[in-house]
């Protein structure tokens, strides 16, 4: 470290200005070129180290940002080729909806669903809204649907539709609105007996 605080002294061809010197001045100016320096030594060394970090630095934000950048695009694609699929989007507004399911007898389900707009939650009327029935048990086997739901009079942004399913067991109900925003909605219904429930 002490030869390195001297080296100003060098660069400007000054003599040492304090302190006994290892080797006096006069002989090091002279066998000054018979190689580098020890300043340039030095310099040339710091400018290698410099690069060589400023190389890995950039490297490693390379190896770094990469793929991240990679995943958000092929999750914008995704997220593109899963327009099927709104309620994936969250950028796009969504309309809330609650569905209830109920089994009234006879294998009839009443699917009712309140379609409501983000953040304000006033009820979408004019909707367009569909369900989908699918048994738990027996995935697409006897899937049902697009059934679509009626706007219920005097009960605005409540929609409902009854269905008949084929056999007891357990349902998958998906709710979907296509219009004015698209969104969908599960719910789960026990269809047992042939009984009211
Ligand atoms: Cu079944």
């Amino acid at each position: 470290m002490t030869s390195k605080l001297r080296l100003p002294d060098e660069m400007l061809g000054r003599p040492p200005s304090r302190g006994p010197v290892r080797r006096p001045a006069g002989r090091g100016r002279s066998k000054r070129h018979r190689g580098p320096s020890p300043f340039r030594q030095g310099m040339i060394l710091g400018i290698c180290l410099g690069m060589t970090v400023a190389l890995m630095i950039g490297a490693l934000g390379f190896l770094l940002t990469r793929p991240t950048a990679v995943a958000d695009v092929s999750a914008g694609q995704a997220e593109k080729k899963g327009a099927g699929q709104p309620a994936a989007g969250q950028e796009q507004p969504a309309a809330s909806i609650d569905v209830t399911a109920q089994h009234i007898g006879d294998l009839q389900v009443r699917i009712e669903a309140k379609v409501t707009a983000p953040g304000s939650y006033d009820p979408i009327t004019k909707g367009q809204v569909f369900a989908y029935t699918d048994m738990v048990a027996m995935p697409l086997s006897h899937k049902k649907g697009p059934i679509v739901m009626a706007e219920v009079a005097g009960r605005p942004g409540t929609y409902q539709a009854v269905t008949q399913v084929p056999m007891i067991g357990e349902y998958n109900v998906t709710v979907e609105v296509r219009q004015p925003m698209a969104s969908r909605a599960d719910k789960r219904v026990d269809v047992q007996g042939v009984t009211k429930s």
